[in-house]
């Protein structure tokens, strides 16, 4: 696949997706969003894969939505083609995905951040939803998974005035799990990924289903799921592993079976 708006790479089971847009500040248009998603196709069907992280450059993350490309949209346009259905596909991933910040992550840059399972920031982050400045809103999740990641007082603040936050606010306000300098924030979230994907591919699909499950239903409800997702486990040949190697003093190595 020759890739135009993005660069793949697979090393040490990780898929790193590094957004390559360098003259729009990775601004996603059509094309990044539909080679974002046919790259996590080709990751997700990949066994050899434990853990994806997406990056864009020192300077942005990503600058937002392609303003160039949705000046002229019209509401029949984006309603009928249902304008970026495709963004919602990347959120509805199943391996863990981690977002490696620096620099701008703003409007729909900020949205894709957010649709990852964590954010690692580099200390020039600036996160932002600006939309109200162009008169629209934001549309890709913004209004909904800000305010569960950073609660109603920040996201309103930032929705209806367009404030940046800096990575420090990021990290106090949970909106990031961790900082790094910006020269080393790859460095460390590809070995945080490389932990990841070291681990039992069927744990860590199911620990994010269930962490997931706490924004959808109830306490009771989610309780249940996690029991029953833990039973379920115990089928693997994973966990036999996992605990004998605990038993026998040595690091355990899993098969994904
Ligand atoms: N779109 C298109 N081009 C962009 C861009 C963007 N979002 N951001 C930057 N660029 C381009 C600039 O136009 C410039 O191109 P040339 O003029 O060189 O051709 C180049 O990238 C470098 O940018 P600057 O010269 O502006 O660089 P500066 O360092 O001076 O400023 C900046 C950096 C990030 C502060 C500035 O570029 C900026 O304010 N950018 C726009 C940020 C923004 O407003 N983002 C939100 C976009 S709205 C929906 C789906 C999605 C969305 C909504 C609905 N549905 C499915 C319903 C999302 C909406 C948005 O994200």
């Amino acid at each position: 696949m020759q890739w135009q708006s993005i660069i793949l790479q697979k090393q040490n089971g990780v898929g790193l997706i590094q957004l390559n847009r360098p003259q729009a500040l990775n601004a996603l248009n059509s094309q990044l969003i539909s080679e974002i998603n046919l790259a996590l196709d080709e990751l997700e069907k990949d066994r050899e894969i434990g853990c994806i992280v997406l990056a864009g450059s020192e300077k942005a993350f990503a600058a937002g939505a392609d303003i160039k490309e949705m000046a002229e949209l019209n509401f029949p346009d984006i309603y009928y083609d249902d304008f970026f259905n495709l963004a919602d596909r990347i959120a509805q991933r199943r391996k863990p995905l981690i977002a490696a910040v620096s620099g701008y992550a703003l409007g729909g840059g900020c949205e894709l951040a957010l649709m990852c399972d964590f954010i690692y920031c580099a200390d020039n982050a600036k996160f932002g939803l600006p939309e109200v400045t162009l008169g629209v809103i934001p549309g890709i999740g913004g209004t909904q998974r800000l305010t569960l990641a950073i609660g109603k007082a920040k996201a309103m603040e930032m929705c209806l005035t367009a404030r940046q936050m800096a990575a420090e606010e990021a990290e106090q306000s949970g909106l990031v799990a961790r900082i790094f300098p910006k020269a080393t924030l790859l460095e460390e979230t590809l070995a945080a990924a490389e932990k990841i994907a070291e681990k039992s591919l069927t744990a860590t699909m199911m620990i994010k289903e269930s962490i997931n499950r706490a924004f959808e239903v109830s306490l009771a409800e989610g309780l249940r799921f996690e029991r029953r997702t833990f039973h379920s486990i115990f089928a693997t040949l994973d966990q036999k592993e996992g605990m004998q190697a605990f038993v026998e003093k040595r690091q355990a190595i899993f098969k994904n079976q």
